[in-house]
């Protein structure tokens, strides 16, 4: 009734941002991201008939405003296999949590994947993955590795599904993360997407254009084209984060380092270096580039006023068992 596994950020591409159904966590548009390996979540579970409560442990503490989360998502799992058991669960993150580093995303994919280990069951990935959306969105495409699409499949027998496009090796791109700071976020995703959806004027024409850019993103993808995944990526990213600003009262998840990153990023792809940015609902800076660009880009951010560290990852695998 033990099992660990391991489970790494994902960084959307083209980017969610929205709930069609805010009690199923349904997202209101689908996403396409890639799956990193030079940051890991490693959560054991162990499910123990003599618990009378689930207990959650994150970088060996207890953190009360996350346990209930924890417990729901594990009652997917349960209900699954009409199980009662409770679990204690202790997993540990090589990143700083909260961050805009996707810490829920590779938390929930390592906790479903776990738990379904511990408990023997064996349910399909796909389903795994969508036990993983319901509690955070982004969290399906950590289950699987490289590259990653999420589609919503209002018709099927679960609204979403999500799957791999590509291995990481069939297109190798390296990822260098600006960290600006590692402090948590103030407005959390969930609230803040609540907010956008009711207070933005451009919420419609966000949701509307979202079917064509999954579309580019797919096609550039399968083409291996970087000038045209960067240029859709960067168009998501800033469609997001305008969205976001047009909310009432705005979110503003960027810093001025942040800003500096973005300008010094586009200076190099101007100079005919590989490489384009991505922002997500914080203020640090992912510059996704060809391998052999990397040095330099790494280089380059870390030069940045208020750039404290610049992390370093390639593509990597989906959540998986690593002991029992
Ligand atoms: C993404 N983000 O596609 C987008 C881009 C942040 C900005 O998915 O509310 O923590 O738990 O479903 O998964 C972060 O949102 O949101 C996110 P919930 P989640 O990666």
């Amino acid at each position: 009734m033990r099992a660990t596994a391991v489970a790494h950020p994902n960084i959307a591409l083209i980017k969610y941002w929205g709930k069609s159904d805010i009690e199923r966590n349904i997202p209101a548009v689908g996403s396409l991201s890639i799956t990193l390996d030079g940051l890991t979540t490693t959560t054991a579970v162990s499910f123990n008939s003599d618990l009378e409560e689930d207990e959650f442990l994150l970088g060996g503490q207890a953190i009360p405003e996350m346990s209930g989360r924890v417990s729901r998502c594990l009652d997917l799992v349960r209900e699954r296999v009409g199980a009662q058991t409770r679990a204690r669960v202790e997993s540990n993150n090589d990143f700083p949590t909260a961050a805009g580093l996707a810490s829920s995303a590779s938390g929930f994919a390592a906790l479903v994947t776990a738990a379904d280990a511990a408990m023997g069951v064996n349910i399909p990935q796909n389903e795994l993955a969508d036990m993983a959306r319901r509690s955070s969105g982004s969290a399906a495409r950590s289950l699987f590795g490289g590259f990653v699409e999420l589609r919503l499949t209002p018709d099927g027998p679960l609204p979403t599904e999500t799957r791999q496009i590509l291995e990481p090796f069939d297109w190798p791109l390296r990822v260098a993360v600006a960290v600006t700071d590692a402090g948590p976020k103030e407005i959390g995703s969930t609230e803040g997407m609540v907010r956008t959806e009711r207070t933005s004027p451009y919420y419609a024409g966000w949701v509307d254009t979202s079917e064509d850019y999954l579309a580019e993103a797919r096609s550039a993808i399968a083409r291996r084209d970087f000038e045209a995944l960067a240029e859709v990526s960067e168009s998501s990213c800033l469609k997001m984060h305008a969205v976001m600003l047009s909310a009432r009262p705005g979110l503003v998840y960027w810093n001025g380092a942040t800003v500096e990153c973005i300008r010094k990023v586009r200076k190099l792809r101007a100079d005919g270096v590989p490489v384009f940015f991505t922002v997500d609902a914080g203020p640090q800076v992912k510059a996704v580039c060809a391998p052999e660009a990397f040095d330099r880009v790494a280089a380059e951010l870390a030069a940045v006023e208020g750039v404290s560290q610049v992390l370093a990852s390639g593509l990597g695998e989906g959540a998986r068992v690593v002991a029992s």
